[in-house]
């Protein structure tokens, strides 16, 4: 990849079917057009759709970040990953052990949710190209989170964590500057741009902010 990583990880776009007001495959585009670096596919939750309606949104959406040169990113899911080749894969402290996605998914993109410095050392240890920190601020977006830890966190993990951090949890435009600030990389956010009447305004304004 000509681009680094920490620079793809600008503005990372996190969605499902779920969260989203219009079309996924509208509002991917319309994100990217804005500005989006980064897009994960996180399909989860009680209104998430599943099988083979699942895998063909999947492959619609990897398909235009394909074409328009973003990394396409699974939530959890490392065998959809590995059928679909996607770019990488997004794991929690709860899914599999990462030293064992690494050995599954070999040289893609591994990030890894950290919430403490613990848990961002043995993430860096076992593997972890990049972490995702949260939840930044609060957010309804997502039900069984930690504690709100705000950006000092990232700030503190600095101290030793030289991989790529993206801040995650409740950013909007007004809070994209305080994330980077504390030394995050890149933002990543849901509601922000998919519940936006205008996806695409809604990355630029936050890009803009970057
Ligand atoms: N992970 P929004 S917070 C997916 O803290 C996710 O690890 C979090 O959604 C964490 O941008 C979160 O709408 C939800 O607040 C982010």
């Amino acid at each position: 990849m000509i681009t680094s990583l920490k620079e793809k990880l600008k503005l990372y776009f996190v969605m499902g079917s779920s969260n989203c007001k219009q079309d996924p495959r509208y509002v991917l585009r319309e994100a990217i057009e804005g500005g989006v670096t980064m897009y994960q596919f996180r399909e989860k939750g009680d209104k998430c759709i599943t099988g083979q309606i699942r895998l063909g949104l999947a492959k619609d959406l990897q398909r235009i970040c394909k074409d328009n040169g973003v990394p396409f990113i699974v939530n959890d899911d490392v065998d959809l990953a590995m059928e679909i080749d996607a770019d990488g894969v997004h794991i929690g402290q709860e899914d599999q052990p990462i030293e064992n996605v690494r050995t599954i998914i070999g040289e893609k993109i591994l990030g890894v949710s950290a919430h403490t410095m613990e848990e961002a050392n043995i993430a860096v240890q076992k593997g972890a190209d990049y972490l995702g920190v949260g939840p930044m601020y609060r957010t309804t977006t997502k039900s069984d989170i930690r504690e709100v830890q705000g950006p000092k966190v990232i700030n503190q993990m600095r101290s030793c964590i030289t991989i790529p951090i993206v801040g995650i949890g409740g950013i909007d435009e007004s809070r994209v500057k305080e994330v980077i600030r504390n030394g995050a990389d890149g933002v990543a956010v849901i509601s922000a741009i998919s519940q936006s009447t205008s996806p695409r305004l809604a990355a630029r304004y936050l890009s803009e902010k970057l």
